[in-house]
């Protein structure tokens, strides 16, 4: 019989659905639960490649998990709301909701030729009302416990995609979705308050098992600073300017001082005669994003005030400054400038001819004469302190001059409320006697209405503005005309919290029962891109932190460990992309060569962490390789071969055993290539023996073949004679002492000649070497009709047939 895969994975695919082998209970008795969570798709479009390296690839770890005794459950479900799927679906002249729809249907049936084990009846989809009641039911309780709050702040705002974005969602100061170039607007938003768990999201990083590069970019992102408040009183005016800075041991360099254009005593310290060029200076402030401020390098750009403040390290005067690279989000947004030792205030002061004062001389070097001196040394023209390390002075000077010990996060509040039709309403009602007032509970789906025109709109307002109907309601507090909330939320809403969903997905009383989230949570391991290091990430753990605040979970990090795939290139070695035609479409590669192929091949392309490029000639390769063992078994199958030799066997078990160890190891640290590899070396060295197999040897292979090429294993198994699935059999386990088994050439001689060399297993005794010896083709036929007369037999080293 040929390898016909399409004819047998389907029909496997059909019946380990029948026998249940991917839907988990939430118990098993004598086994340890382990939800293998891998980051649910996007449903704007099909599944890509990456789609299907993924998905295939973390199903070989849930199959081999689940040999090894482990009740896996491998959820899937559809992120469905959200700017992609809206945009794709204008693009493509439909409606979001039948767009998506379309698309998870597609997606599913995609899901399934690959032959990954979902547990299907977990399956959650965002845009079902039973699933985003809960993002609403969330953002209530947040609301009720102050960790949602409205507020007028300058936004983020996408000219084409026409909605606030969050400042995670801004990329070089490019919308991260379409890559346009993003405005500031002052526009009222709906924000959660993550920066109430700034510290825990900081230090909590350092007790997970992620990826180096994510725990960096999450630290990064919190951005932490230790350092200290100084006050700086204002000659002439009864005030004190507080500054943050991290360097208080540079004080006596400290020159000028600087406010942001929208600090609040801008107005106050302004002297007459420089009003209208602050004035001026301020507007144009305004239309800078954050990114563009800090960004500006060679173009700094400030006014003086009129006004001075007293240094309080020296009593000097120094004058202060107005300048957009000073952010009114940070800090208390007003520094003291030390030009001599920060690049920013090096080029304002240049700039502007201000003082520059040095104040740490470098160890072994001069001074540079033109830029600031960034690094450490001892403190020079700072009075009482110069001679000091400047590590050192820090604490002492910070207590002369009475600093207060102060830390500092850049994470922002995350600003949650879209501008767009597509996504889940925001459940709050605002009523112009009442206010702001919260739906209530019960009322709960609050369901996104079905809209005829979704088009976003230009001036700032969400397409549910037009949804009169729906829009107008009775003030629940004093039954006045009231309107809803028409903002909807942002989707990485959404995603922060699904997977708490898996444990429990048809819940209508919580977004899961406490016991069954119990059982599963927190995940043990979360498989994802690179690219959502910081948002999706960030997000998740802050919800299940505010979840876990308000009383309704008992840990407070979602994903223990975190392990992040690579991504697949074309075979031009280039990111797939339409325009490039270099785009492989996994639907007609698995329809040529077999989902089994295409599981293997994603294994064999490189390390999962990095992936690699689409190469047909290496799914070829496997495709050979996969055919050289189905055709192996079709031999070993057949009758009358003669049994294998003893010697043989040891050497096929050896191999063997290798290989369980090795691809064990290898599956668990997500290192499929080389696991692949041992198989490929095992295989061959197999190929080199001819007769018949032991069949627990040809069995074994197949287990640890099962997670790999799961229809090809489980066609094989049954062609072996087996007949329950080979996907509910044990992982087989190896024997050390088989694989350190050391062999040596013992030396065959016949009649003190040496006739031949056979590799043996060291510390064999004299009748095993008597057998391999008389095993040997060239000896038998030496020592055929001749009688023996003596045999001398030396340990691990030779045997010598005396014959007459
Ligand atoms: C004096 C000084 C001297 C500073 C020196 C640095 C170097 P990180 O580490 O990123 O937290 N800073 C404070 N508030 C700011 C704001 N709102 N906008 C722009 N810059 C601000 O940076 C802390 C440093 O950033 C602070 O320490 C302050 O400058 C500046 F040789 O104070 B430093
Ligand atoms: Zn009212």
């Amino acid at each position: 019989m040929k390898y016909n895969p399409s004819k047998i994975e389907k029909k496997w695919q059909k019946h380990w659905e029948k026998i249940k082998i991917n839907s988990t209970k939430d118990e098993i008795k004598g086994k340890k639960n382990f939800m293998l969570l891998v980051e649910f798709p996007y449903s704007s479009g099909n599944l890509h490649v990456g789609h299907w390296y993924t998905y295939s690839l973390s199903d070989i770890l849930a199959r081999y998990l689940r040999m090894n005794g482990k009740n896996v459950s491998y959820p899937i479900g559809f992120d469905a709301f959200g700017l992609p799927a809206e945009n794709a679906a204008i693009k493509n002249n439909l409606h979001p909701s039948d767009w998506t729809k379309k698309n998870i249907s597609y997606m599913k049936e995609q899901l399934k030729r690959i032959g990954a084990t979902f547990d299907w009846n977990r399956e959650v989809q965002t845009i079902n009302p039973q699933y985003y009641k809960w993002n609403q039911w969330i953002f209530l309780k947040m609301y009720e416990n102050g960790l949602v709050y409205r507020d007028k702040t300058k936004a983020n705002w996408c000219p084409k995609d026409k909605t606030v974005l969050a400042n995670e969602q801004v990329v070089n100061g490019c919308c991260e979705r379409c890559g346009e170039r993003v405005e500031q607007r002052n526009i009222e938003q709906w924000m959660m308050k993550i920066t109430k768990f700034a510290d825990e999201l900081f230090e909590g990083v350092n007790q997970l098992d992620w990826p180096r590069p994510a725990k960096i970019a999450q630290r990064n992102w919190i951005g932490k600073s230790d350092g200290f408040l100084i006050n700086f009183s204002v000659e002439n005016i009864n005030e004190k300017i507080e500054v943050f800075t991290t360097r208080a041991d540079t004080i006596f360099g400290a020159t000028y001082l600087v406010l942001s254009p929208e600090h609040p005593m801008v107005e106050k310290i302004t002297s007459d005669g420089r009003r209208q060029a602050i004035g001026k200076y301020i507007q144009e402030a305004k239309r800078k994003t954050d990114l563009e401020r800090q960004q500006e390098v060679n173009n700094k750009t400030g006014v003086f005030t009129g006004s001075y403040a007293i240094n309080p390290a020296d009593r000097k005067k120094i004058p202060i400054w107005i300048a957009d690279y000073v952010l009114s989000s940070y800090g208390t947004g007003a520094i003291m400038a030390v030009p001599a030792h920060d690049q920013r205030d090096w080029d304002f002061a240049k700039k502007f001819g201000l003082e520059i004062v040095p104040v740490i001389q470098p160890k072994d070097e001069e001074l540079p004469r033109n830029k600031p001196f960034l690094g450490e040394g001892q403190l020079i023209n700072s009075g009482s302190f110069s001679g000091l390390e400047n590590k050192i002075a820090v604490e002492k000077i910070s207590l002369f001059i009475s600093g207060k010990k102060s830390t500092d996060y850049r994470l922002r509040d995350w600003i949650i409320s879209r501008q767009r039709y597509w996504g889940t309403p925001i459940p709050m009602i605002f009523c112009s006697k009442c206010g702001w007032l919260p739906e209530k509970e019960k009322n709960l789906p609050i369901k996104l209405p079905d809209l005829k025109n979704y088009m976003p709109t230009d001036e700032g307002k969400s397409p549910l503005d037009r949804a009169e109907n729906w829009k107008n309601i009775k003030c629940p507090n004093c039954n006045e005309p009231a309107e809803r909330e028409t903002d909807t939320m942002d989707t990485f809403v959404d995603s922060s919290w699904y997977f708490l969903r898996y444990a429990d997905p048809k819940n209508k009383n919580k977004f899961a029962d406490n016991k069954k989230i119990k059982k599963w949570m927190p995940i043990p391991l979360y498989v994802g891109g690179a690219e959502h290091i910081t948002m999706h990430l960030i997000y998740s753990r802050f919800i299940i932190k505010a979840l876990n605040h308000m009383g309704y979970l008992d840990f407070d990090e979602p994903f223990l460990a975190r392990r992040t795939h690579g991504i697949i290139l074309g075979p031009d070695n280039q990111k797939m992309s339409k325009s490039k035609g270099n785009v492989i479409d996994p639907d007609e590669e698995v329809k040529k060569s077999g989902a089994d192929s295409i599981r293997m091949y994603f294994g064999f392309i490189g390390p999962f962490s990095q992936g690699g490029s689409w190469n047909p000639q290496g799914l070829n390769g496997i495709s050979r390789f996969l055919n050289r063992i189905w055709n192996f078994y079709q031999e070993q199958i057949q009758e009358g071969q003669k049994p294998i030799s003893k010697k043989d066997e040891e050497e096929i078990k050896k191999s063997l055993h290798l290989s369980i160890k090795k691809i064990g190891e290898d599956i668990e640290n997500l290192e499929f290539n080389t696991a692949i590899s041992s198989l490929m070396e095992c295989l061959n060295s197999w190929q080199k023996v001819e007769g018949k197999f032991k069949k627990i040897d040809l069995d074994n292979f197949l287990r640890i073949l099962s997670p790999l090429a799961p229809h090809m294993a489980e066609e094989l198994w049954q062609v072996m004679g087996n007949k329950k699935s080979i996907h509910l059999e044990k992982w087989p386990k190896y024997s050390e002492k088989i694989i350190s088994r050391k062999n040596f050439d013992l030396v065959i001689q016949v009649n003190g000649k040496v006739r031949s060399k056979s590799p043996a297993p060291v510390g064999i005794n004299e009748d095993e070497a008597k057998k391999l010896a008389f095993e040997d083709g060239k000896i038998k036929e030496l020592i055929s009709d001749k009688k023996i007369k003596k045999i001398v037999f030396i340990k691990d080293k030779l045997i010598n047939i005396v014959v007459g």
